[in-house]
């Protein structure tokens, strides 16, 4: 099989942008094996993550999911941020998370599984090989990135605590602190942030729990040290510095929906026919990309808006009968 094993000692985060790395993508790509995740079962080492700024994370396998677009620098991906914890501009959280100090760390689980507790973030993540899953984010605010995160698949975690039939929900929840986390002396959200997903988005292939990125720890600034991220839906729900994992048989709440219900809904799938209130969602702006730092920003060209953020081949039958107008 046409893995690549991205070990550290061979290759630099520079490198994993290389134009070789694209190629073997591509043609592992062409060559037919884009079926699921079954297919990428390979050796599963124990996912290890090492502590320190920028360490490097070991036996990274390359995924079938990633996209073959060109990735934004290391430097777009961790100088442009959405971090309220760490404050509302898009440089805050770059500059005033720095001295957070994600380890240890542990997840309260709870509700409606078999195996509920409080565990040791390496304890839940031992159980799982890391991949690299380089993808698209699309920001609410009409924004994109391409990031080659490193993470875990969500529904193997979900597994893991063998969720009951009557778990409808996973909700999650950010640290709160407000210490440690001094956004949340603001109150421009209600703290701790909220997120959720149904069961069935929760266990689809796609989403994961990112440890990394750019074969490196997560820094700071992009929710160190777990976060989630779901590529086909806006970048809110990919929260940061999750905490607490909750089985649920209700809808929570999320933090967006209780700011501005009208603005920010519970799917929050990227849709172009749907306009957010305030402005259209038919194209974006590639972060990056002719120019540097924030001012490209304002250089860089636009782009279309893809349905589901392009993942629509492995997502769309979630929402089979669901009116995406009035479910955005
Ligand atoms: N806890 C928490 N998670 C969060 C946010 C936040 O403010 N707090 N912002 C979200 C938004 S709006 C986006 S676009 C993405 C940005 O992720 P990135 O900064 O790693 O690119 O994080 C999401 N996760
Ligand atoms: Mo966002």
């Amino acid at each position: 099989m046409i893995i690549r094993s991205v070990k550290s000692g061979d290759i630099r985060p520079s490198e994993i942008t290389s134009k070789t790395n694209y190629l073997d993508r591509r043609s592992f790509l062409q060559g037919g094996l884009l079926a699921g995740a079954s297919v990428l079962a390979g050796p599963t080492a124990a996912a290890i993550i090492p502590e320190g700024r920028r360490a490097k994370l070991e036996g990274v396998q390359a995924s079938a999911f990633s996209t073959m677009e060109e990735p934004n620098s290391y430097d777009d991906v961790t100088t442009y941020n959405n971090y309220y914890e760490f404050g509302t501009g898009k440089a805050d959280p770059h500059r005033r998370a720095q001295d957070f100090e994600p380890r240890p760390w542990t997840i309260e689980v709870s509700g409606h599984a078999e195996k509920t507790g409080t565990f040791d973030l390496d304890d839940i993540v031992k159980e799982h090989a890391l991949e690299e899953r380089i993808y698209r984010l699309r920001c609410v605010e009409a924004w994109s990135m391409v990031i080659p995160w490193v993470g875990i698949p969500l529904a193997d975690v979900i597994k893991q605590f063998k969720p009951l039939s009557t778990a409808k929900y996973v909700v999650f929840e950010t640290l709160l602190d407000k210490g440690r986390m001094p956004g949340q002396r603001s109150r421009v959200l209600r703290w701790p942030y909220i997120e959720g997903l149904t069961i069935a988005e929760a266990t689809n292939p796609l989403p994961i729990l990112a440890v990394g990125l750019y074969g490196e720890v997560l820094p700071n600034q992009n929710g160190a040290p777990l976060r989630l991220v779901v590529p086909w839906k806006y970048g809110f729900k990919s929260i940061k510095g999750i905490v607490k994992i909750t089985f649920s048989e209700t809808q929570p709440r999320t933090s967006w929906e209780r700011a501005a219900y009208t603005e920010y809904g519970f799917y929050a799938n990227v849709n172009p026919d749907v306009p957010h209130p305030r402005w259209s969602q038919a194209r974006e702006r590639r972060i990056g990309f002719g120019g540097n730092g924030l001012q490209s920003i304002f250089s860089s060209a636009k782009q279309d808006t893809l349905m589901f953020n392009g993942y629509g081949e492995h997502v769309a039958h979630l929402y089979d009968g669901l009116d995406l107008r009035k479910n955005f």
